[in-house]
């Protein structure tokens, strides 16, 4: 792969909107993708292997629990440094943000927000520095969007419970030592359950043959007559608003992202465009080359814009979900259509490795997939704006 010469865009001199530890948090990632990631990525992803090496650089820059408290092993940091280090890690792979927001929003998220004091004190420093590896199970293999419908079910046996069921398309669910595990209890109710890797019934096949997200490892849960401990239930949420509380979280985390994915592939295509000639000229010099760039940097700035503006409301607890998912929705459709765009600019140089382009393009064709589809996230926004639920 080319050296990375990565410079980020900023058009709109949004750097002014950001504290010091912000640029002192989100430099730090930069640096860190550039030594430790970009390297290595190509190659993993062309193997279809996630880099578990990374695990602990990804540690070290706050990337597993940002805005945990310090008292649980994370950084304490505020909601817009957690969307700096999304947006990143995601400039240098989606994958890998991927195991980042998983970890981070949907492991180590329910455990602080829906856990008890022991199942805190338990799990999340052993996360937040990387010992453990968490994943997240909601999705089954007949309700993807439509998670209220899961079938994965446990039962009171007195001093266990007994779980039963299947979870399909879960990151890092191959290498993970704790499972958030969402399944419904004997009336109905949707609980979270702490599944260990080791116990007796629990497998996690991984999935293969993906052309996406290569890097990042991706399996099924499977249950059969699982005894989990009574303790091992998160006691402070139950109902289908528990899992979507955690989405909630890492929608946001990918909304930064996507940014990040878009920047590289605008960036790499700006310079491929001052250095290619044709017909005698840098291809940046014709008409439809610029019309490409220049509403490249405008999406960027303004998802910039979206995003930074989320992080505020976030903080300040008024970001509503429906917001979150319009973010979420709108950056990585921007970040799509920048990489097809992106992707086009380069030739046939941009069908290859040697370039970032098209490995992240791929990449979001998962990343507008899940954590909600784009038309969901349509549908979510539809619903505020009109009071109608195209869901019932
Ligand atoms: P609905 O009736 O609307 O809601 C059920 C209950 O949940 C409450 N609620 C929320 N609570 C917290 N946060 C939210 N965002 C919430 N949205 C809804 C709601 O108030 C209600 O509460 P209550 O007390 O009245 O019961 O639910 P529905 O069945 O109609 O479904 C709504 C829908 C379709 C929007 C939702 O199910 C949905 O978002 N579907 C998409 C599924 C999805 O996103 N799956 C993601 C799986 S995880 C993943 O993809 C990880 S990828 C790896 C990575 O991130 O890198
Ligand atoms: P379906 O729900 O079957 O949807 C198929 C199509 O129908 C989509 O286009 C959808 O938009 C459309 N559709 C569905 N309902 C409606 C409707 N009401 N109106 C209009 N259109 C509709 N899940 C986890 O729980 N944990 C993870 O860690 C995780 N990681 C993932 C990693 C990868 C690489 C991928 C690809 C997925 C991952 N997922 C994970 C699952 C992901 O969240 C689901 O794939 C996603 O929610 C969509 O569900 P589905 O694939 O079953 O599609």
């Amino acid at each position: 792969m080319k050296p990375d010469l990565f410079e980020a865009p900023d058009y709109y001199n949004l750097d002014e909107l950001l504290t010091e530890e912000h640029k002192l948090v989100r430099d730090a990632a930069r640096e860190w993708v550039k030594r430790d990631v970009s390297p290595i990525i190509e190659d993993y992803a062309q193997k279809a292997e996630f880099p578990k090496q990374i695990i602990e650089g990804l540690a070290n820059i706050g990337a597993f629990g940002p805005y945990i408290p310090m008292e649980y092993g994370g950084a304490g940091l505020d909601q817009i440094s957690y969307g700096l280090i999304m947006q990143e890690i995601e400039r240098g792979d989606s994958g890998v943000r991927s195991t980042a927001s998983v970890q981070s929003s949907l492991a180590m998220y329910p455990i602080w927000k829906y856990g008890n004091e022991a199942q805190r004190s338990k799990y999340l420093p052993k996360l937040a520095s990387g010992e453990w590896m968490g994943c997240f199970g909601l999705t089954e293999p007949d309700h993807g969007s439509n998670p209220g419908g899961m079938v994965t079910n446990f039962k009171d046996k007195g001093d266990h419970y007994l779980l039963n069921g299947a979870k399909m398309w879960i990151s890092n669910a191959p290498f993970a030592q704790v499972a958030v595990v969402w399944a419904k209890d004997e009336s109905g109710r949707i609980h979270g359950l702490i599944v260990e890797r080791g116990m007796e019934g629990f497998t996690t096949p991984e999935t293969h043959n993906k052309w996406s997200l290569r890097a990042s490892s991706t399996g099924e849960l499977i249950f059969d007559n699982v005894k989990v401990p009574k303790a091992n239930v998160l006691p402070n949420k139950s109902g289908l608003g528990a899992p979507l509380g955690c989405l909630d979280s890492a929608r946001f985390g990918i909304a930064w992202g996507a940014i990040g994915a878009a920047m590289d592939c605008y960036d790499t295509a700006l310079r491929y465009s001052k250095e290619r000639m044709q017909f005698g000229k840098p291809i940046g010099q014709f008409q439809l080359q610029q019309k490409k760039l220049a509403e490249m940097i405008t999406e960027i700035t303004k998802a910039q814009l979206l995003a930074w503006r989320l992080g505020v409301m976030r903080e300040n607890g008024t970001a509503t979900s429906a917001q979150i998912s319009m973010a979420k929705r709108n950056n990585v459709d921007m970040a799509l259509k920048i990489a097809r765009d992106a992707r086009q600019m380069l030739g046939g140089m941009g069908i290859s490795g040697e370039y970032s382009i098209m490995r992240h393009m791929m990449n979001l064709e998962s990343v507008v997939t899940y954590e909600g589809t784009h038309d969901i996230h349509l549908l979510i926004t539809g619903l505020d704006v009109t009071g109608l639920n195209a869901f019932k």
